[in-house]
Parts: C-alpha cells; sequence; structure tokens
C-alpha cells in the first residue's frame, strides 16, 4: 500500500478504470425474475442493474416538496418564464428509445451502457436527463414549455456529482416564416436592452462555427437569431437567479459567467453555460437550436427553436451556499428548517461530522468487465449516503487488473463509530468478493 499513488477519483474514475463502454454486464449481481418499483413489478433480463438504494430515491420527488430547496428554486425558474407551461410530473422509467433514439442519440453513444445508464431491463430504463420528454411535449402541441424531474445516471460519488439529481427542461418554438421572425426580432431587442441595463459580466466566445454548426436544412440568418434568444434569454434567467442575490453579499466576488461551445446529438448549435464556483468552473446547463428531426419526429411542421437542460443541484448550491449535493437528501431538520417556501436564504452549515476512511484493493479475475461504477455502486448500495467520496489509487508497478479505493465514510447527521464503519466495510468487501469474484489482496 505505502507505494500506491493516490489521486482524485473524480479524475481518475472517469479515464484510467474507464476499460470499455458496454451494453452487456459481464459480471454483475444476480436479480430475481422481477423487481418491485413503487408497487409495480417489472420483469428483469441480462441488462439490469438498477439497485435497492436507487429504487428507494424514485417516489421522492424532492423538486416538488415544499419549501425544499430544488423545489424553491423550480418555482423561481417557472416565475421567471410565467407565460411557458410548467410540468413536472413525468414517470422516470422510459424506453431507452425515447432516451436516445428519437433524440438522434448514436447507437454506440457511450450513454446507452450498462455503466453509465440505470436500466430496469433492455426495454426500460430510468432516464438520463429531461430531454427524454422533449418528443412528447412537443407532439401535445406545446411551444414554450418547462418541464422539470429527477434524472439518473451512474456515476462516482463526490460532492457535486449524485446518481439522482435534477434537470429542468425548457424550449420555445417560433414559426418559421416572417411573422415569426419579426416576433423573434422584438424579443430579441427588449431582452437586449433589458440586459444592458444589468451589470453582470459574462463571458461570451462560443458563437457559431465550423465545429459548431447551423444545421443544413435551417436558413443561416434564423437559426442565428434563434440562438441569440437562447443566449438572451437564457442569461436573463441568470440574472434573475444571481443578480438579485448577488447585490448586497459583502466581500464576494462578482459573479462570472461564461458560455462555452458544446456538442449534443438533438441541437446544433449547441452550447454549456459555466459559473465560477469555489474555485472553480462548474457546468450548470446544456443548450442549443433544436435539430429539426427531433420536431419531424413530434410531428411539428414550420418551427424553429431552441431547448436547454439545466442542473437544479448545482445552481441551489450556489444560490444558497450549500457545499455538498447529497445534503438535498437530508431529512434532519437542522437542514430542512432553514428554507422557507419562495425563499432563497443562505445556507448555515451546521458542524460536520468526522469521517472516517477504509481502503479496500482487489484483483480483478480474468476478463473481468469490471467499471468502476460497479464499486460506487455496490459501495452506495450498502452504505448510501454514508459515503462522502471514493478516492482511486493506482499501483505504479502492477497498474492493470489490480483496483485499489479508499471510502471516505461520514454522515450528515451523526457522528460515526469506527465499530458501525467496520461493519459497513466489511459488507463492502464481502459483497465485492461474492458478486464481482474479485480476490482481496
Ligand atoms: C444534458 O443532460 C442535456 N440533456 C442538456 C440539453 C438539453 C442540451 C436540451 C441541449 C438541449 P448534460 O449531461 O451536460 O446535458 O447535463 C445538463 C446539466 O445537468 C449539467 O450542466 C449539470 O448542471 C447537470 N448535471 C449533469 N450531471 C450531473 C450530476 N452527476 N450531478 C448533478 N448535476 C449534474
Ligand atoms: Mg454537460
Amino acid at each position: 500500500m505505502l507505494d500506491m499513488r493516490m489521486v482524485s477519483c473524480f479524475q481518475r474514475c472517469r479515464c484510467a478504470y474507464r476499460y470499455s463502454h458496454r451494453l452487456y454486464s459481464t459480471v454483475k449481481p444476480k436479480y430475481p425474475p422481477s423487481i418491485d418499483i413503487c408497487g409495480t413489478q417489472y420483469p428483469t433480463d441480462e441488462v439490469t442493474n438498477i439497485t435497492p438504494a436507487i429504487i428507494s430515491k424514485i417516489p421522492i420527488r424532492l423538486h416538488t416538496q415544499p419549501a425544499h430547496p430544488l423545489s424553491n428554486l423550480r418555482s423561481l425558474i417557472e416565475s421567471h418564464w410565467p407565460d411557458f407551461a410548467h410540468l413536472s410530473s413525468f414517470s422516470p422509467l422510459v424506453t431507452p428509445f425515447k432516451n436516445f433514439d428519437e433524440l438522434s442519440f448514436p447507437k454506440d453513444h457511450p450513454g446507452r451502457s450498462v455503466t453509465d445508464s440505470y436500466y430496469i431491463n433492455k426495454d426500460l430504463m430510468l432516464r438520463t436527463h429531461t430531454s427524454a420528454h422533449e418528443v412528447e411535449v412537443f407532439r401535445e402541441g406545446q411551444s414554450k414549455w418547462l418541464l422539470t424531474a429527477d434524472v439518473y445516471r451512474r456515476d462516482e460519488i463526490d460532492a457535486s456529482h449524485y446518481p439522482v439529481f435534477h434537470q429542468v427542461e425548457g424550449a420555445k418554438l417560433y414559426e418559421s416564416n416572417s411573422t415569426g421572425m419579426k416576433q423573434l426580432e422584438q424579443d430579441n431587442l427588449r431582452l437586449e436592452q433589458y440586459l444592458a441595463k444589468s451589470n453582470i459580466v459574462i463571458e461570451d466566445v462560443a458563437n457559431v462555427s465550423e465545429t459548431n454548426p447551423v444545421q443544413e436544412r435551417h436558413d443561416a440568418v434564423q437559426a442565428e437569431m434563434v440562438a441569440r434568444n437562447l443566449k438572451l434569454e437564457l442569461n436573463s434567467l441568470i440574472l434573475t437567479l444571481f443578480g438579485g442575490a448577488r447585490e448586497g453579499a459583502e466581500g464576494e466576488e462578482p459573479l462570472r459567467v461564461r458560455w462555452i461551445e458544446a456538442y449534443f446529438p438533438f441541437t446544433s448549435p449547441s452550447f454549456e453555460v459555466e459559473v465560477f464556483f469555489r474555485g472553480k468552473w462548474l457546468e450548470i446547463l446544456g443548450c442549443g437550436v433544436i435539430r429539426q428531426a427531433t420536431l419531424d419526429t413530434a410531428g411539428v411542421q414550420n418551427k424553429i427553436g431552441w431547448a436547454f437542460g439545466l442542473g437544479l443541484e448545482r445552481i441551489a448550491m450556489i444560490l444558497y451556499s450549500i457545499p455538498d449535493i447529497r445534503l438535498f437528501w437530508s431529512t434532519d431538520p437542522r437542514f430542512l428548517s432553514q428554507f422557507k417556501e419562495g425563499e432563497i436564504s443562505t445556507f448555515k452549515s451546521y458542524s460536520k461530522y468526522p469521517s472516517c476512511f477504509k481502503d479496500v484493493s482487489f484483483w480483478l479475475p480474468e476478463n473481468s468487465g469490471f467499471h468502476e461504477n460497479d464499486f460506487c455502486d455496490l459501495v452506495r448500495d450498502v452504505a448510501g449516503d454514508l459515503v462522502e467520496d471514493i478516492d482511486a489509487f493506482v499501483h505504479p508497478k502492477t497498474k492493470r487488473g489490480s483496483l485499489c479505493y479508499r471510502i471516505n465514510y461520514c454522515s450528515m447527521d451523526r457522528s460515526l463509530s469506527n465499530e458501525e464503519t467496520n461493519e459497513i466495510h466489511k459488507t463492502v468487501v464481502s459483497r465485492l468478493t461474492n458478486e464481482f469474484g474479485v480476490e482481496i489482496r
């Protein structure tokens, strides 16, 4: 153990151990023929990878719990666009077709793999983003709408990543005729004048370019006006969200926001917005001009528009000064009692309980399809929110085949005893051996 170099899990897990993306897991726990999700039985099959810890989060719907910071933030965003339809009751169980195919995701997109997404069976999964509902909402005839929902991704655990989080999807369509374009021009002018009066500093070097092109089927002038409208609308949302809250904050650095170029299979051009938070650029949303294929699938004709998807937790962390994403799931009155319906207030940290780390290192069986997300999910399934962090180690000599992790156990709500942590860790180690056939070193 001594000569092992510790690396940040976040960076390391995302590349070094990501051996390959695969649709079928070669090693996995055994499932009964069917599983219960919110009172309904669903058949399992060779791709099933949803865990009890994840199933238990489905009915909670934090974004609709009165006074919860995520629900307050949803309301604030909805009141910024009062004339949009406000939707928030869509089930998280969707077909892979809806989550990916309808949105032009290529067949080999890594997001489809069992290492990245939760599957109930090969025909049903937990949505990985709110964009999964774009086609059905457009098909209903909505042309300006916001949709808030819980989304699920197999991911590592750290202060800004959690396997369940919440997104708000927003979209607006314009008629692609002269009346629609006149409307768009007026909207842009109004928003430009409004933003000119504010003193928020927004860096924007993300332009339409060769790598971020206007779609072939679009008129370049129209598409650029739509992209402009998208940026103006989102900048004015950012001003609503952050402008007021930051005005009086003494000694606070001015808020820094930047637009960067991005890629999504269902928009072009595409962009992301980042906010400078606690010394790092934190990505808060992705967006772009909607691919015409999506609107075709929805049966929408002669319209052009934009869509965005933002992460509620990331924004709430900044607005409320909430330091750790796991706190949103806390039922501790010291957390919940701090928030009032319709109010943004600064979260006052209560004392953090000491953390306790345990290491586990093991050899992988030959040709194992083991993925670090399998490890993270297993640990989360045993220890739930008591896991603060998982760090990976690299063995400098053997590198392949041997893995080593440090799990940081820490409760948000109480002091964990060493005995209790030992018991939890023992379960992690024994499940690791039984379910993945690894050899503990
Ligand atoms: C998407 O999910 C796209 N559907 C967004 C989109 C919608 C693009 C419409 C174009 C048009 P992305 O994977 O980047 O994109 O996630 C969007 C936001 O969700 C991120 O910017 C971030 O704020 C938040 N997010 C992503 N992963 C996590 C996570 N593990 N924990 C918390 N928040 C996350
Ligand atoms: Mg992104």
